[in-house]
């Protein structure tokens, strides 16, 4: 079990705030105004979006669940440690960790779990769905990614799996995406793996549910970053006054999600001395869910540096975890 948490990093919820700050009064001072995803996850949004991962809309949790309950032996093989370091970019709540963790510990191989997140109630979440076990050690670590990874490598010498799971890559535009790839690359050693989740390219009305799932779950995340900017930065937002809309763009291949102002508004925010107006029907975009090809993540896969081992898919084929090397 995770019993304390063994690293936090120092100053992260002030720099996150400032950074938080000037973010916000970047996007909403542009044309299209615009938020970044990565900020729906304070310790509400954290917990919306566990939920909407259970809703029986949203297929990518449960196919992915289904493919690494199936593949979680043969990952263990293919991979072929005694002991190994697996670090997961994004804690998640554990559930998925637990199945790959199961798979090395039936081969008889020791395992060093170190989720890495930067919100601590991310971690909390985590530590009651990981199991007790002789061949298992958690090091929960608060920090960046890139901050986390570096300090396992500074403690540990062994082969490193790294898990970046959910489709996560799926919130970075191409750009990012292959970015993000290439600095994880750098920060990886030869002969060590990733594992990577990427949502597939599928029928519309299937991609349309999960982002408007009829719980209204999206919606309230959507919502919920507003009502972020209200306690963070002192922002006087009324969620009556904006809709959720999710729609897939074909020509970009990736779910978008806006909210939209319903009414000619003006909004405070104190922290950052500004009025922000909106006309009706306004749009604030919020996020990109990017959808791939088998053949996109092969691209991918080589333009960063990486070479495939393995794709595994799920019965529908909604979704592939892409096992790579360095
Ligand atoms: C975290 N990420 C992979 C989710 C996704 O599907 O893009 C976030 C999400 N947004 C709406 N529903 C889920």
């Amino acid at each position: 079990k995770i019993s304390k948490i063994d690293y936090k990093s120092k100053n992260i919820d002030k720099d996150n705030r400032e950074q938080f700050a000037i973010d916000v009064l970047t996007g909403l001072s542009a044309e299209t105004k615009n938020l970044q995803a990565k900020y729906f996850y304070d310790d509400v949004g954290s917990k919306i979006f566990q939920q909407i991962t259970q809703h029986d809309d949203y297929y990518p949790t449960r196919s992915e669940f289904e493919i690494l309950n199936q593949v979680k032996n043969e990952l263990a093989e293919l991979i072929g440690e005694q002991e190994i370091d697996i670090i997961e970019l994004g804690a998640g709540d554990g559930h998925k960790s637990q199945l790959i963790i199961n798979g090395f510990v039936n081969s008889n191989c020791k395992v060093n779990y170190y989720p890495i997140d930067i919100s601590e109630e991310a971690m909390v979440m985590l530590k009651d769905n990981i199991c007790d076990h002789p061949l298992v050690e958690c090091h929960g670590i608060v920090a960046e990614y890139f901050e986390g990874l570096q300090l396992v490598r500074e403690k540990s010498k062994n082969k490193q799996l790294v898990l970046f799971l959910g489709s996560n890559i799926g919130n970075f535009d191409r750009v990012q995406n292959q970015g993000f790839l290439r600095r994880l690359w750098m920060n990886m050693n030869n002969s060590d793996h990733l594992l990577v989740g990427f949502d597939l390219k599928k029928d519309i009305d299937v991609l349309t549910r999960a982002y408007n799932d009829s719980s209204g779950l999206t919606k309230d995340f959507n919502l919920n970053l507003l009502t972020r900017i209200n306690h963070e930065l002192g922002g006087n937002f009324d969620i009556e006054n904006f809709q959720h809309f999710g729609v897939y763009n074909p020509s970009l291949g990736a779910m978008e999600s806006y909210v939209i102002a319903t009414k000619e508004h003006s909004v405070y925010i104190s922290s950052l001395k500004r009025e922000f107006h909106f006309k009706a029907f306004e749009p604030i975009h919020l996020e990109h869910s990017f959808k791939f090809l088998s053949s996109d993540i092969d691209y991918i896969s080589h333009n960063t540096g990486f070479s495939v081992i393995k794709h595994f898919t799920d019965k529908e084929s909604y979704f592939i975890d892409s096992l790579w090397k360095v």
